[in-house]
């Protein structure tokens, strides 16, 4: 494979607009109110979106990228990986098996590996980091998509919650399990599952307790220093002290923190934290 023909494509909730050195594509999905149409594409300004839904008191909802969209994603490259948020909470990944049908068919000599990552945001970044890593290895096709399945069994995301409002309007959670969150003071601490659904892990009182209770639940997941992605939804010391808590622990963690696209600050809320992490 030569890097030319190679792309990495991924929906815009994998937080990821660009990426050095590997041709890469976001996906964007879509905010929508009555008034408005947000399109995820890495220009929006998060800021005012958060803002203009926390004063919208009208239904607000999300849409997943099209066939069309991930076939525009994949342009006219030969070997596109391509990875989803989970497909336990969106059309995403089924959309883009279309696209991939569709691209196979009218191009017999292209390939399209289409990977449910059963997470989003900073799991997917992980993901994508290692795809990146795997081609310059310049490994075989099929090759990366073995180890990049593997390699997506030893990562996990958590995440920390201080409202689920969104989640619980568009059906992502009940109402019960949102309404813990909406408790003043309380930030809600919970995981990606297995089959890649929300799980409640922990309702925590304050912020100090909720990130102590954050890098307890990372090592009882396996974590022992490795990769550590944070995106949050303006709330940068929180991540700033989530990373030294762990740098504390561990002095040999390589964490990085971002902030939250679109789709992640939609439902992620003001204050809200996402953390992808390798297991071992
Ligand atoms: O297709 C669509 O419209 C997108 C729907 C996305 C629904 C869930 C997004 C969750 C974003 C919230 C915390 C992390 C949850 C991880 C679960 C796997 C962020």
């Amino acid at each position: 494979m030569n890097l030319s023909e190679i792309k990495i494509v991924a929906d815009s909730s994998s937080d990821v607009f660009e990426f050095e050195g590997i041709p890469f594509a976001s996906s964007p999905l879509k905010i929508i109110t009555a008034q408005k149409e947000y399109v995820d594409n890495g220009k929006l300004d998060t800021e005012n979106l958060v803002n203009e839904l926390l004063s919208y008191s009208g239904k607000s909802t999300t849409a997943c990228p099209s066939p069309s969209d991930w076939l525009d994603a994949f342009e006219d490259a030969k070997f596109i990986f391509c990875i989803t948020i989970t497909s336990n909470l969106s059309g995403s990944y089924n959309s883009a098996l279309i696209a991939k049908e569709d691209y196979e068919t009218q191009h017999p000599d292209r390939k399209v590996f289409v990977f449910d990552s059963l997470s989003t945001g900073p799991e997917m970044k992980l993901i994508i980091e290692k795809i990146a890593e795997l081609i310059n290895l310049h490994l075989e096709f099929e090759e990366i998509c073995r180890e990049v399945t593997s390699y997506s069994k030893e990562t996990g995301l958590l995440f920390m919650l201080e409202s689920m409002r969104n989640l619980a309007n568009n059906g992502r959670v009940s109402h019960l399990t949102a309404k813990a969150a909406g408790l003043l003071g309380i930030r809600v601490v919970g995981k990606a599952s297995d089959i890649g659904t929300l799980e409640v892990l922990d309702k925590c009182r304050g912020e100090k307790k909720a990130l102590r209770n954050i890098l307890e639940n990372m090592i009882k997941s396996g974590f022992r220093g490795g990769k550590v992605r944070i995106s949050h939804c303006f709330n940068l010391s929180a991540a700033q002290s989530l990373k030294s808590i762990i740098t504390e622990a561990f002095p040999d963690a390589l964490t990085e923190i971002y902030s939250a696209g679109g789709l992640v600050s939609f439902y992620a809320e003001k204050g809200g934290l996402l953390i992808g992490f390798e297991k071992n």
